[in-house]
């Protein structure tokens, strides 16, 4: 009797459930309800982009399909939403329905492969991760879950918004890398621990690049805090891999701070940042090229080599200009970088870009610098004032070194120390400097505190007198 009883009572609640939803037509009129038979991709339920869609998997072969068209290239979330269901023998942790986007091919473009995991436990709504798609067809299958499903109605968006700004999958090899703007923010997502995202960037001039990483607080799957979960890193055009923020998001992880990675000097050219997965999170992040090209400054490169950029154009090298020295030959070229003190205090440093190496920065290496204003010789003190205060107009304190290269007429030696900078005053030198002339005696060395020329023969130093070597300069 009492088993009795219960089927009936199971019947009345499936009358009920009937009624309720015949009761509901009109409404439902508006929004549309998938068609049967769409088992299969061909049979698809045409499907309306940010319009809501219903459907139930009516037992647990039914399969469905819904086919859409993506415009333009864009980005794509599902949402999927459902009252509290519980499935037959699981618990309220089980996925109860599965839904995921496939592209024309048939293939499965893995969207949402997870983003249904609480399916079981509530009725909110669940949005999948973003996926940027480029414009065609694609289609939605849902399914039921691994383990277990629900019969009861379901309803599904796609949400679909044009971008420029977000990654088009595929690009999960560097031949099809997503083309970014630099200084531009970018939006992406890994939504899969084996996604990769490659971006294609240009450098217009040589600059000084670096990485900015952003994303909300996320915390991986299985780890810490400190986990990290993403890594990007820069490549060249031959897949060589540069090494620019090996860790620059180390601590992803555990903050929503942005994350800069080191900054590099790279030659103009085209370059690729891949982004991909160490410790997974599927949200979006952000991220942008930062390139900057010094006016009048040092761009340190990846050789570890220093250059001198003046109106986006390398100084120093064969084809510079002014690197022609007064004794007809290119060797390089002196500069005063104004952005440094040197060791009196006063602004101004000079360095010497040595054509030999490209204008490369020299360190640790004596230079002979015929005089350069040789056409100038004959100017009055008068001329290299009015020369100097005009270099000041152009550069506050450039006079001072203007007046100062303009002076030794007959050219002079001067040595740039291991970082580069022009010796001045009294120098012992040691170390690689010194291997340079293994017999010498004694290694003290004089040079004028503004001009850097060496001093030999006879010199009278605070009103002292001094000799050095003649050839050498060593103080004898
Ligand atoms: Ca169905
Ligand atoms: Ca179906
Ligand atoms: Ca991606
Ligand atoms: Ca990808």
């Amino acid at each position: 009797m009492k088993r009795k009883l219960k089927g009936l009572l199971g019947m009345a609640v499936m009358v009920a459930t009937v009624l309720s939803t015949a009761g509901t037509i009109p409404s439902m009129a508006a929004e549309k309800t998938e068609t049967e038979d769409n088992n299969r991709l061909e049979k698809a339920s045409s499907l309306s982009l940010n319009e809501n869609m219903k459907g139930s998997l009516s037992d647990e072969d039914d399969v469905d399909f819904y086919k859409f068209e993506i415009p333009d290239d864009g980005k794509v979330s599902i949402t999927f939403k459902h009252e509290y269901a519980k499935g037959s023998f699981t618990t309220d942790e089980a996925i109860l329905w599965k839904s995921q986007i496939y592209n024309a091919e048939g293939e499965n473009l893995l969207v949402s492969e997870n983003y249904d995991e609480y399916a079981g436990k509530n009725k909110e709504e669940q949005e999948g991760r973003t996926i940027g798609l480029p414009r065609g067809t694609y289609y939605l299958k849902v399914e039921k879950g691994q383990f277990d499903h629900s019969e009861k109605e379901y309803t599904l968006k796609v949400n679909y918004t044009k971008t420029d700004d977000y990654e088009i999958e595929d690009n999960d090899v560097q031949k099809r890398a997503f083309s970014i703007p630099v200084n531009k923010e970018t939006y992406g997502s890994l939504m899969t621990a084996s996604d990769v995202d490659w971006f294609a960037f240009e450098i217009p001039d040589d600059g000084k690049v670096s990485i900015t990483f952003k994303h909300e607080y996320a915390k991986g799957r299985v780890t810490t805090d400190e986990a990290i979960l993403w890594t990007s890193q820069i490549y060249n055009a031959e897949g060589e891999n540069l090494l620019v923020s090996e860790n620059y998001d180390e601590y992803a992880g555990k903050n929503k701070e942005e994350q800069e990675g080191r900054t590099i000097g790279l030659p103009r050219g085209t370059y690729y940042l891949k982004v991909e997965s160490d410790s997974y999170s599927g949200k979006e992040y952000m991220l942008k090229v930062n390139v900057s090209v010094p006016d009048m400054g040092w761009i340190n490169m990846l050789d570890g080599k220093s250059y001198w950029y003046e109106g986006k154009v390398r100084q120093g090298t064969y084809d510079d200009p002014q690197g022609v020295l007064g004794d007809g030959t290119v060797r390089g070229r002196e500069i005063c970088d104004m952005s440094q003190k040197d060791d009196a205090g006063q602004d101004g440093v000079w360095f010497w870009l040595d054509s030999v190496y490209n204008g490369a920065k020299a360190t640790g290496k004596e230079v002979w610098m015929p005089y350069i204003y040789q056409n100038e010789a004959e100017w009055s003190e008068e001329d290299i004032e009015r020369i100097a205060a005009e270099s000041d107009y152009g550069m506050e304190g450039m006079g001072r070194c203007v007046r100062d290269a303009i002076k030794n007429k007959d050219g002079k030696w001067v040595r740039y120390d291991n970082d580069g900078k022009m010796l001045k005053g009294w120098v012992e030198i040691k170390g690689d400097l010194a291997t340079a002339y293994p017999d010498q005696k004694g290694n003290t060395y004089y040079y004028d505190t503004r001009t850097g020329l060496m001093a030999k023969g006879w010199v009278k130093i605070d009103g002292k007198d001094y000799f050095f070597d003649e050839v050498t300069g060593v103080l004898q």
